[in-house]
């Protein structure tokens, strides 16, 4: 699962890259084309506790991947800025789940935005416009070639065509009227007739606001200000300060809480972000727990407990007899998967069971 960091020149990408991947990365670089990449674990304070339980070699957390791309020139008459970035940046724009948008909400003397005045509204509008041309650009590419060779073929060929020109059409009026697509209801199969574009505007999207340290009391109030107004589907916003949590993610622990305690700040944003991104892919973690190792698998929320056998090895799925399951909760209450047994905690759950998640499973299958 992969996560692209997305935002306007100098908004403070880098710097959240930085900061959730614990890197180094060179910031200020004001339109450098570099492309960062980053896996950061997914913090999971289950897995210390089921850890105490089971006593295992080794804590394997789930992980999400962040890619820090450079913003995209602005677009201009008759040309797409995002079209423009390099090759392999376009790739991995495309190829990801979803979009961290930092939106720059500092304001340093020493660094004048390059409009002229800090406007998180209008920053955060202006990338989502470039995204919503790029998409606009292909969706008319689209439709031009449905309606040109996509009225050849056998009568199967041509009936796919007219049903996929129809949902692209409503994409389009969607874009043109300023809207992602990520806002466009779709039915299952329409979904799947346009999933292989990978349009833009239809990932999920956490908008970040990067603010300043005189800023952070203000924080919370200006999320939900911009909130209030970014009324879309698959959409969130949380503020965080990008400067502030890469100076704290360089200090020792008992150094880090004395500078927490002087900026007033109760806990780090980090690991709230990273929570939020993983929400945000539609990813929930089921557990495994034993001598050699207490894991978090991640999933996609709605999958069932042979799709989970399937994330551990295919051959659990193929020879998928029955998971047992246990809460997380009911396991730490009770100490140990024999007492869950006992206390009739310990479930045995077939092909179909919809996995939530913390449920600690075992899979039994047959090779
Ligand atoms: N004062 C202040 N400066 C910040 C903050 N966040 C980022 N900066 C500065 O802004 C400049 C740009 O930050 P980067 O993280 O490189 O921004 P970017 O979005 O990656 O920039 P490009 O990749 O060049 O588009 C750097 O000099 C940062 O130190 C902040 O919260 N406060
Ligand atoms: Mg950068």
């Amino acid at each position: 699962m992969q996560i692209a960091i997305v935002g306007l020149a100098g908004a403070g990408k880098t710097t959240v890259f930085n900061t959730l991947t614990r890197g180094h990365a060179e910031t200020g670089g004001y339109g450098g084309l570099e492309l960062h990449v980053g896996v950061v674990k997914v913090p999971d304070a289950r897995l210390d506790r089921l850890a105490g339980i089971f006593r295992p070699k080794k804590i394997v957390h789930a992980d999400v991947t962040y890619v820090d791309l450079p913003a995209p020139p602005p677009s201009s008459e008759g040309r797409i800025g995002t079209e423009e970035l390099p090759a392999e940046h376009l790739a991995r724009l495309r190829e990801s789940d979803a979009l961290l948008h930092v939106v720059r909400a500092w304001d340093d003397a020493a660094h004048p935005h390059p409009a002229g005045s800090v406007d998180a509204r209008r920053d955060l509008q202006q990338l989502d416009l470039e995204f919503i041309l790029a998409d606009l650009a292909l969706v008319d590419r689209r439709l031009e070639r449905l309606r040109t060779s996509g009225r050849h073929g056998t009568p199967a060929e041509r009936e796919a065509n007219e049903r996929e020109e129809a949902v692209v059409v409503r994409l389009k009026e969607a874009l043109e009227g300023g809207r992602p697509i990520r806002d466009v209801a779709l039915a299952d199969d329409e979904e799947k007739a346009i999933r292989g574009f990978r349009f833009l505007t239809q990932k999920p999207v956490l908008v970040l606001l990067n603010v300043g340290e005189a800023d952070l009391p203000r924080a919370a109030a200006l999320v939900v200000e911009v909130a209030s107004s970014y009324d879309h589907r698959a959409a969130m916003v949380d503020a965080l300060s990008a400067k502030i949590e890469m100076e704290l993610g360089e200090l020792e622990p008992d150094e880090a809480a004395v500078f927490m305690e002087e900026l007033g700040l109760a806990e780090s944003s980090l690991d709230r972000v990273i929570a939020l991104s993983y929400r945000l892919l539609g990813l929930i973690s089921f557990l495994t727990a034993g001598p050699d190792e207490v894991r978090a698998w991640p999933i996609r929320d709605g999958s069932t407990a042979v799709d989970a056998a399937g994330a551990i090895h295919t051959d659990l799925a193929r020879g998928f007899i029955r998971a047992e399951t246990v809460a997380y909760d009911d396991l730490v209450a009770l100490g140990s998967t024999a007492e869950a047994r006992k206390h009739g905690k310990l479930r045995s759950e077939g092909k179909t069971y919809r996995v939530r998640d913390g449920d600690v499973i075992e899979i039994l299958f047959s090779r």
